[in-house]
């Protein structure tokens, strides 16, 4: 279009140098030749008849060499950039879009979750932020002995005590990389993290089992005896116990295998020493069912 436009404008500087040729102007190196003095300007003419419109011309040749077109293109192209980049930030797929985005503030934001718009909370503090909390233990006001069912689509407030759910855990984690942080406090004031580098939870035909590896932290490597088991709830049970029905015998539901060095989604039983019912992690908080103040798991794109 802007070359059509440039040859255009060439076209009409041209016809206006060979329409002034006559009247001796001077147009692109012809000779000039000395008028005399200008005579008295005439009276206005009426306006015209406008025009009938023109066939438009052909599409002219893009020009060689045009610097200045060049520099038009670029910028013009910058500008679908930004725009594509734009479009995406309503559609981020992890927290660490959003925080990319230049988001600063830990809340409440949607994701787009294979197409639908799932509210999520984001922890944009913790360790270079970016984490998706999906789940979240503070006071113990939510009840965690539930169903398969509420385990696979999730429930509580995203804003206070919560699961997100094992359905949308095994979308996100199976659509990128993800590391996993478990964020841990006693009721001492003493706090401890564990990371894993690689997080999944598998589908729900094999019962959402556990994928981690990649242990860091201080709190201990509690999840190891759990990784690569499936999910259980009391009333569906795939532990590997051969006479406990771990989910009930531990009033939780969890990645139980016989039973369990984690139990994270037990009881809230405010320290309670030596009941494992409780939110454990085995090897921090006194005693070694010691049940935590406050458990926050995380996960963020790698
Ligand atoms: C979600 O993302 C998909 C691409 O992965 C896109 O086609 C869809 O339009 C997005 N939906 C919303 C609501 O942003
Ligand atoms: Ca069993």
């Amino acid at each position: 279009m802007l070359t059509t436009k440039f040859i255009f404008l060439v076209v009409i500087i041209w016809s206006t140098c060979e329409a002034s040729r006559e009247v001796t102007l001077t147009c692109g190196g012809d000779d000039v030749i000395e008028r005399g003095p200008a005579g008295p300007a005439g009276k206005k003419g009426p306006h015209g008849d406008p025009g009938v419109q023109g066939i438009k011309g052909a599409k002219g040749e893009p020009g060689e060499n045009d610097g200045w077109m060049e520099a038009v293109e670029s910028s013009m192209e910058k500008i679908d950039a930004l725009e594509r980049n734009e479009r995406e930030q309503f559609k981020p797929k992890s927290c660490r879009d959003i925080m990319n985005n230049g988001e600063v503030f830990s809340g409440v934001y949607s994701l787009n979750i294979s197409g639908r718009l799932v509210k999520v909370y984001c922890d944009m503090d913790t360790d270079g932020g970016g984490w998706m909390v999906f789940q979240r233990r503070i006071d113990g006001n939510l009840d965690f002995y539930k169903t398969w069912e509420f385990y696979r689509r999730g429930f509580g407030d995203i804003s206070k005590e919560f699961w997100f759910g094992l359905e949308n855990l095994h979308t996100m984690t199976s659509s990128g990389n993800y590391e996993l942080r478990v964020d841990i406090q006693d009721f001492d004031f003493n706090s401890a993290f564990a990371k894993y580098s690689s997080f999944s939870v598998g589908s729900e035909d094999t019962n959402y089992p556990l994928l981690v590896s990649g242990y860091s932290g201080n709190a201990g490597n509690a999840l190891a005896g759990h990784n690569n088991k499936p999910f259980s709830s009391w009333d569906q049970e795939h532990d590997v116990h051969r006479t406990l029905n771990c989910a009930e015998q531990f009033h939780g539901a969890w990645w139980y295998g016989a039973c369990h060095s984690a139990n994270l989604n037990g009881q809230y039983l405010r320290g309670g020493v030596d009941d494992c019912d409780g939110i454990r992690w085995s090897g921090f908080g006194r005693g070694s069912c010691y049940s935590l103040k406050m458990v926050e798991m995380k996960m963020r794109p790698t």
